[in-house]
């Protein structure tokens, strides 16, 4: 039975779109992996689709003032747009939120309970008796207990550390602020401890890369049972409780499933491990989420039963952008929509891909990008493929056919190195050395150029001999098309348009079109015009000063959003506005709230008393520049604990990188009502 291969990547979350880190560590390689195991002939699919569920995207939600449902499709929509500008194609693209998922991970869970590995137990959550509701994953925040660093929910994210949310050391409710209690509720745990030495030895044994495996073997050493529920409304419900939803991590793997069932019965030939299947699963993913692939979905595969494991589990490094790191909030970031109104997507393809190997974190530069395409791909690559076609187009229009007996020995060590460069490079690729596997191309262009040069072409009197030269120079072609179209679908497509040509190692006899330039070089102005839309850089000089104003395209999308939010909020009555008890204060005295990172404590004076109010305004403002400001007080407002201190009020600020107080443009008495 032939093998076949099941590629995967990563449910991207559909709280925003995709920008140039997710396309290099997932999706590019996944479609270059895609496109040349079909191009020899392999049975290969690649299923994806979008996440769905899971506190990012409640969060999203609450912030723009929707439903979940409408910033699931919103952006499932635009992260697909995104991967279609890319040209990278899948057999079958899901959604979590979808009746096929929700079924296939309710049939798993009970499947894991039937063999086991399911079983209940009280455990102490934070809830915020002012929202109502149990704060899972991230819906808290305060201060990691190891490194004293900002820690949300589980994740600590300065050390990096797996905690318990309730070992949060001043924690507060994300949504309004105020110190959450701890309350018992019953959660379900998924008994992965009891798989640790079945996990060892899978990945021992599998052909996941050796730096996934020691992160694993790291974790397996101290494996825990896994909380999988959560006390939520927004997710898959669990089948045998319908007040709690299953922890987004367990149901959204089994998307691999699900969205391999939208093909119909076939799916059976991937997942169902018989015995009697030769299948390769293989999981393309980003390197932050490799435990998530490579021990936990292990564990949920193996208790399940049924199942084949992943082969391999792909993790791409981090992508920095001008030597920074990338950040959503602070808008540095590129995002793909953005990229392809400046350049061509195959470039972007390729760049990513032969800039540093997969599994290295490395850099996005504007400069760097226009170096690699036009010292590279252009000079190189394009100067063989193009001379090739114009010489032979302007000759012969393009009918060489010869007889190959006949070729010379210089002919045929050109030939020669093409066919050991398709060796070479198939060991690459199937390595997943996308960036060797380039640099062979690349090799075997140098040579071509090479040999066109020491051949002369433009000498050659006997007209055989001149077809045997141009034969050889547009076999070599035709290889380079070949190896190259993984990475660049549309170029090559277009250099066998104009050649007449199929995507095989074959010369035909049928003649050339008129060559026009399909590797066209990236201007200076380009490189200009891109660095001050995209990143608002103006030129070299500003570059670190106005890096955090992050994108303009994005400020005025932002803008827009924002536009469209508000004339959707709903309105108020003036009776409402009345409710309000806002007055003129002064501050009298402000402290600096240890272990906070956000929060002063102030003492305003209010008129008719004194009162202690929290505000969120440290490292914007420092205690003494705050000492005797008139500033705005909400004085009615219901009052909190945050970091366990108490606020009888709420000071009024706004803005987002900057944060200014409201103040009174002219002095009036303590007191004042605004109304
Ligand atoms: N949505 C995290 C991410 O987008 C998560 C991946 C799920 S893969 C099953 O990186
Ligand atoms: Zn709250």
């Amino acid at each position: 039975m032939s093998k076949k291969y099941l590629i995967t990547t990563a449910l991207a979350y559909t709280n925003g779109p995709l920008h140039l880190g997710h396309v290099r560590s997932t999706y590019i390689p996944a479609d270059v992996m895609r496109r040349y195991l079909k191009l020899i002939g392999k049975e290969v699919i690649h299923i994806g689709g979008t996440d769905n569920h899971g506190v990012p995207i409640t969060l999203t939600a609450e912030k723009e003032g929707v439903s979940p449902e409408d910033i699931v499709n919103k952006y499932h929509n635009e992260i697909k747009r995104d991967l279609d500008s890319l040209s990278i194609e899948f057999n079958s693209y899901g959604k979590t939120h979808s009746d096929i998922h929700i079924k296939t991970a309710q049939e798993f869970y009970l499947k894991l309970k039937d063999n086991g590995y399911i079983y209940e137990k009280d455990i102490e959550q934070f809830y915020c008796s002012r929202c109502n509701k149990f704060l899972a994953d991230r819906y808290v925040e305060g201060i990691c207990p190891h490194c004293s660093g900002e820690a949300r929910g589980d994740h600590c994210e300065v050390c990096g550390r797996h905690l318990e949310p309730t070992e949060l050391i001043n924690p507060y409710c994300v949504n309004c602020g105020s110190t959450p209690e701890i309350r018992k509720t019953t959660h379900r745990f998924f008994r992965l401890s009891a798989l640790s030495k079945d996990l060892m030895e899978y990945i021992k044994n599998s052909n996941i890369p050796d730096y996934v495996k020691n992160m694993a073997y790291r974790w397996i050493e101290e494996l825990h049972d896994w909380d999988i529920s959560r006390d939520m409304d927004w997710g898959v419900p669990l089948p045998d409780d319908k007040n709690q939803v299953m922890y987004v991590w367990l149901e959204a793997p089994i998307g691999y499933i699900s969205f391999t069932k939208m093909l119909g019965d076939i799916w059976r030939d991937y997942w169902l491990n018989d015995g009697s299947k030769d299948v390769k699963i293989w999981h393309f993913i980003g390197k932050d989420i490799a435990i998530h692939h490579s021990v936990f979905w292990p564990g949920m595969l193996m208790a399940h039963e049924e199942y084949s494991l992943p082969s391999s589990v792909i993790s791409g490094g981090y992508l920095t952008l001008e030597g920074k790191k990338m950040s959503t909030s602070k808008r540095w970031v590129v995002w793909v929509e953005d990229f392809i109104k400046y350049f061509d997507p195959d470039y972007l393809r390729y760049f990513l891909m032969i800039n540093a190997p997969l599994n290295k974190d490395c850099d996005f530069s504007f400069d760097e990008f226009q170096k690699r395409i036009n010292t590279e791909l252009i000079a190189i690559i394009g100067n063989f493929t193009h001379r090739t076609i114009v010489f032979t187009h302007r000759k012969f229009k393009g009918i060489v056919k010869v007889d190959e007996d006949n070729l010379k020995e210089e002919d045929l060590k050109l030939i020669n190195k093409c066919k050991e460069t398709v060796k070479e490079y198939h060991n690459h690729i199937i390595n997943f050395n996308f960036k060797d596997a380039l640099m062979d191309i690349i090799h075997l262009a140098k040579e071509g150029n090479n040999y066109f040069q020491r051949m002369e072409p433009w000498t050659v009197k006997d007209e055989e001999r001149l077809r045997e030269i141009l034969y050889t120079c547009l076999l070599t072609v035709k290889y380079i098309i070949y190896l190259l179209y993984p990475f660049m679908p549309n170029k090559c497509r277009e250099l066998l348009n104009q050649m007449n040509e199929e995507l095989d190692l074959n010369i035909r006899e049928s003649g050339l079109k008129k060559p026009t330039v399909v590797f066209k070089k990236i201007e200076d102005r380009d490189i200009e015009l891109a660095k001050k839309e995209i990143l608002n850089i103006e030129n070299e000089d500003n570059i670190n000063k106005l890096k955090d104003k992050g994108n303009k395209n994005k400020d005025k999308e932002y803008k827009k959003d924002k536009e469209n939010r508000r004339n959707t909020m709903d309105t108020i009555t003036i009776e409402d506005f009345a409710k309000l008890d806002l007055r003129i204060a002064q501050i009298l005295e402000a402290q600096e709230i240890p272990k906070s990172k956000k929060l002063l404590k102030l003492i305003v004076d209010i008129g008719d008393e004194k009162r202690q109010v929290v505000a969120g305004i440290k490292g914007h403002y420092t205690p003494e520049d705050l000492i005797g400001k008139k500033i705005v007080v909400l004085c009615n407002l219901k009052p909190a604990k945050l970091c366990g201190v108490e606020s009888q009020g709420m000071i009024l600020a706004g803005g987002e990188e900057t944060v200014a107080l409201l103040v009174p443009d002219r002095d009036i008495p303590v007191g004042s009502k605004i109304q």
